[in-house]
C-alpha cells in the first residue's frame, strides 16, 4: 500500500521515517498503529490537507473491516460512536474543514475544543452543554466532513441526533460544493432532509464579503434548506438560532408546582409536544404516576381547572399534582 505520492514538501523527516515503516509493516495491527502516528504527527494546514484525508481514510478502513484485511479482527469492539443523550435534545454540528464547529461549541458552551485556522484539527467528537432560557441542549462538535469519504462516527453521530445541524462557512468561495458535501452526509445518515425543514448554520456571518455569499446561498438554497445566518466570533444570529432549534426539537416545558406553594420556574418538565397530564407527572417523578387529581394553569385552561390524565399539555403549562 503506498501512502499517497504527491507529497507537500515541508513534511518532517518522522513522517518519512513512518512511512518506510508502513511499507517494511508486517500485520495490520502495526500498519495502523503507524497510520494513526502518522496522522498525529503531520502539520495540519492547507498544503498537507490531501495526505491527512487519506490517511484518516485508511485508518477508518482498518478500523471498519480488520478481519477483511486477514488480521484477527473478531470480538473488536465497533469503532463508531454513540453518545448518550443528556438534556433537552442532541445537537449534532457537522459540516466541511473550518466552517467554525469547533468555535461554535466554544463560545455557545463550557466546552474547550481546538479551534484553528488548519483544517481537520477535530479529530474526535467533543460534547457541550449549550444553555437557552432555563433548559440546556447537548451540543456535539465532530471531526470534519472529507469529499470522498464518510467518518462511520460521524455518520452515527448524525442518525442518533435530534437534530443533525449543518455548519457551512460565509468566508468558503466553495459554498456550493460545500452544502452537497453536507447533503451526500445527510442523505447517507437519512436524518435530516430538505423535505423535512432541513436547518443550516451559514457561520462566520462577520468575515468580509459573507453578505453577497449569503445571498447566492440563499438564492440557490433558500427554498429547500431554512438558513440561519449567525456569527460564532460576534454571537450575532445566535438568539434566533436558539429559537429556532427549541422549535425544530419539537418539545415543551412544564412547571410543576406543590399545593400551596410556588411555581419552580427553574427547573421544567420537558416532553415531546402531544405529551398528557400523565407523562408529566412521569417525567416529574415516578411517584407521581399513581396522582389522584391534577390541577392546571395555562393560557388553554380556567385557571386552577382539574384536568384528566389523558388531557394533552401545552408549553409553558404549570401542573399541580395531588397524591
Ligand atoms: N471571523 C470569524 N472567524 C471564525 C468564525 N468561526 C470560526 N472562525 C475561525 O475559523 C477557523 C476555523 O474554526 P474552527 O472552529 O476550528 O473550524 P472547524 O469547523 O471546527 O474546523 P476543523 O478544523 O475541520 O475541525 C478558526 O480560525 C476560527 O477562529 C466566525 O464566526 N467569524
Ligand atoms: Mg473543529
Amino acid at each position: 500500500m503506498e501512502v499517497n505520492e504527491k507529497m507537500p514538501a515541508n513534511l518532517p523527516p518522522t513522517y518519512y521515517k513512518l512511512k518506510h515503516e508502513h511499507e517494511a509493516a508486517k500485520t495490520d495491527e502495526e500498519r495502523l498503529r503507524i497510520l494513526e502516528e502518522m496522522l498525529r504527527i503531520i502539520p495540519k494546514h492547507k498544503g498537507s490537507e490531501k495526505v491527512v484525508s487519506d490517511l484518516r481514510r485508511r485508518i477508518a478502513a482498518h478500523k471498519r473491516a480488520p478481519s477483511e484485511k486477514g488480521g484477527k479482527g473478531a470480538g473488536r469492539k465497533s469503532y463508531s460512536e454513540h453518545i448518550p443523550k443528556q438534556g433537552a435534545g442532541q445537537i449534532v454540528l457537522l459540516g466541511p474543514p473550518n466552517t467554525g464547529k469547533s468555535q461554535i461549541l466554544a463560545k455557545f458552551t463550557n466546552a474547550k475544543p481546538e479551534v484553528s485556522a488548519t483544517p481537520y484539527t477535530t479529530t474526535t467528537p467533543l460534547v457541550g452543554m449549550l444553555r437557552y432560557e432555563n433548559i440546556q441542549f447537548q451540543l456535539i462538535d465532530t471531526p470534519s466532513i472529507m469529499q470522498d469519504f464518510i467518518s462511520p462516527t460521524v455518520l452515527t453521530l448524525t442518525r442518533n441526533a435530534d437534530i443533525s445541524l449543518p455548519v457551512l462557512s460565509l468566508a468558503s468561495d466553495n459554498l456550493l460544493d460545500d452544502l452537497d458535501a453536507v447533503t451526500a452526509l445527510l442523505n447517507e445518515a437519512g436524518n435530516g432532509t430538505p423535505e423535512n425543514g432541513q436547518l443550516i448554520i451559514a457561520n462566520q456571518l462577520d468575515v468580509a464579503g459573507a453578505d453577497e455569499r449569503l445571498e447566492i446561498l440563499k438564492e440557490f438554497y433558500g427554498e429547500t434548506f431554512q438558513i440561519y445566518p449567525i456569527s460564532a466570533e460576534t454571537g450575532e444570529g445566535k438568539d434566533v438560532l436558539l429559537e429556532e432549534l427549541y422549535r425544530a426539537l419539537d418539545i415543551l416545558r412544564v412547571y410543576p408546582k406543590a399545593p400551596g406553594k410556588a411555581v419552580e420556574r427553574d427547573d421544567p418538565i420537558v416532553l415531546p409536544n402531544g405529551s398528557t397530564v400523565l407523562d408529566a407527572a412521569i417525567g416529574l417523578h415516578k411517584d407521581f404516576q399513581e396522582f389522584k387529581f391534577a390541577r392546571i394553569w395555562g393560557p388553554q385552561w380556567h385557571d386552577g381547572q382539574s384536568v384528566s390524565r389523558n388531557d394533552v399539555v401545552y408549553d409553558g403549562d404549570v401542573v399541580e399534582f395531588h397524591l
